[in-house]
């Protein structure tokens, strides 16, 4: 049996889950406090979701544990064969991992039910052992989401607007595309479809502010939230069948749109301040200014990994995507110059390497 180590409504756990659920793969969830001594032994950092196999080897960080769970797999691959859509089923992944988290993190904390709600279950789960009353402990979880995860990650009045206009792109976006076939790219889930999981279900989905905006405005992702967990069987396609896009279409071109406005301007402009040793940055996205955003290393490694795959494309297919991926945004995928380097997993063991954690040691500071 696989033990996931991590928390019932957590993002990360949340597409882990969903995808050891598809492959029929059996696991049991326990909690990441009362094993954080082990876990940060054998795992290298304390995050959600953390994974210990049977043989007894520990893995970190849902990208790089999809990717080799999925190798050992047979029947057919949840990344597109064909190079050039592998690739921007990477970006889009990547977009929904750590893009999408700042809006998940505003609406589960800034909204008072839903920090009610997510600060009961993560007291319950997490600090069970600790004897203070309840309502403190739910106090205390709340405090340090919402300050961390929320104020310190750079919403606040000036950019709480286009905080919620990214993740209503998000479910129009997705919305558009589950208007055209059952999963974001065909007939089957793929990377992207574990992806988007992440913050669609554990947060949008269950949170009751963005679920309640979900069923009004985009039916069509909740319901999909709810295929991706019914873990569908995966049989190997007959000819003809299980098909998954070949080319990129309108909706999946508005999709990649957003990620390089968004995603791609925001880890350039990471990467640039972790490369001056700068703890914090100011930038324009889509034409609002984010006066102070912390630098994660974890995400300059982010940025490597995706030009690493870019730099494994032929030219032809590069040349191809470069048509589909716009600016601002996407240069820094193809720049001959890196603007920083990480310094992490050199080696390329991930995830079987020491993880960190996306910020410092847990939340922003
Ligand atoms: N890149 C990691 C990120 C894991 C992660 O950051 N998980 C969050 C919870 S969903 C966490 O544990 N944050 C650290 C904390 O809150 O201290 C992954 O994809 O698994």
């Amino acid at each position: 049996m696989i033990r996931v180590y991590g928390s019932r409504i957590s993002y990360y756990a949340g597409k882990l889950e969903a995808y050891l659920r598809y492959r029929g793969l059996g696991y049991e969830l326990l909690s990441m406090v009362d094993h954080a001594r082990e876990i940060r032994a054998g795992a290298g950092a304390v995050q959600s979701p953390v994974v210990k196999l049977p043989d007894g080897r520990w893995m970190s960080d849902s990208t790089p544990m999809l990717a080799w769970l999925d190798a050992e797999q047979s029947g057919p691959s949840i990344y597109p064969e064909d190079p050039g859509m592998r690739f921007l089923a990477l970006l889009l992944e990547d977009h929904a991992d750590e893009w999408l988290w700042r809006p998940a993190m505003h609406y589960r904390w800034s909204y008072r039910q839903d920090r009610d709600h997510a600060s009961g279950v993560l007291t319950d789960e997490l600090l069970s052992g600790s004897r203070l009353p309840r309502f403190l402990k739910r106090r205390a979880i709340a405090r340090r989401q919402r300050h961390g995860f929320v104020q310190l990650d750079g919403v606040d009045e000036t950019t709480r607007a286009h905080v919620e206009q990214t993740a209503m792109a998000a479910f129009d976006g997705l919305e558009a595309v589950l208007a055209e076939r059952p999963f974001l790219l065909g007939d089957r889930p793929t990377i992207v479809d574990f992806g988007f999981v992440g913050p669609m279900f554990r947060h949008f989905a269950q949170d009751p502010t963005p679920a309640e905006l979900m069923r009004q405005r985009a039916p069509r992702v909740y319901t999909w939230v709810a295929r991706m967990w019914e873990a569908p069987p995966v049989a190997t396609p007959g000819p003809g069948e299980a098909s998954i896009l070949g080319q990129v279409d309108a909706p999946l071109a508005a999709l990649l749109r957003e990620a390089c406005e968004t995603h791609l301007v925001q880890l350039r402009e990471n990467a640039r301040a972790w490369s001056r040793g700068e703890s914090h940055f100011e930038q324009e996205i889509q034409g609002w200014r984010y006066r102070r955003l912390p630098v994660s290393r974890y995400r300059v490694w982010c940025l490597e990994e995706l030009r690493r795959h870019w730099q494994a494309l032929d030219e032809a297919t590069q040349q191809e995507l470069q048509g589909q991926l716009p600016e601002p945004g996407a240069s820094v995928l193809f720049d001959a110059e890196p603007v920083a380097e990480s310094g992490y997993d050199p080696e390329r063991n991930a995830p079987f390497n020491r993880a960190i954690n996306v910020f410092e040691d847990g939340v922003p500071r």
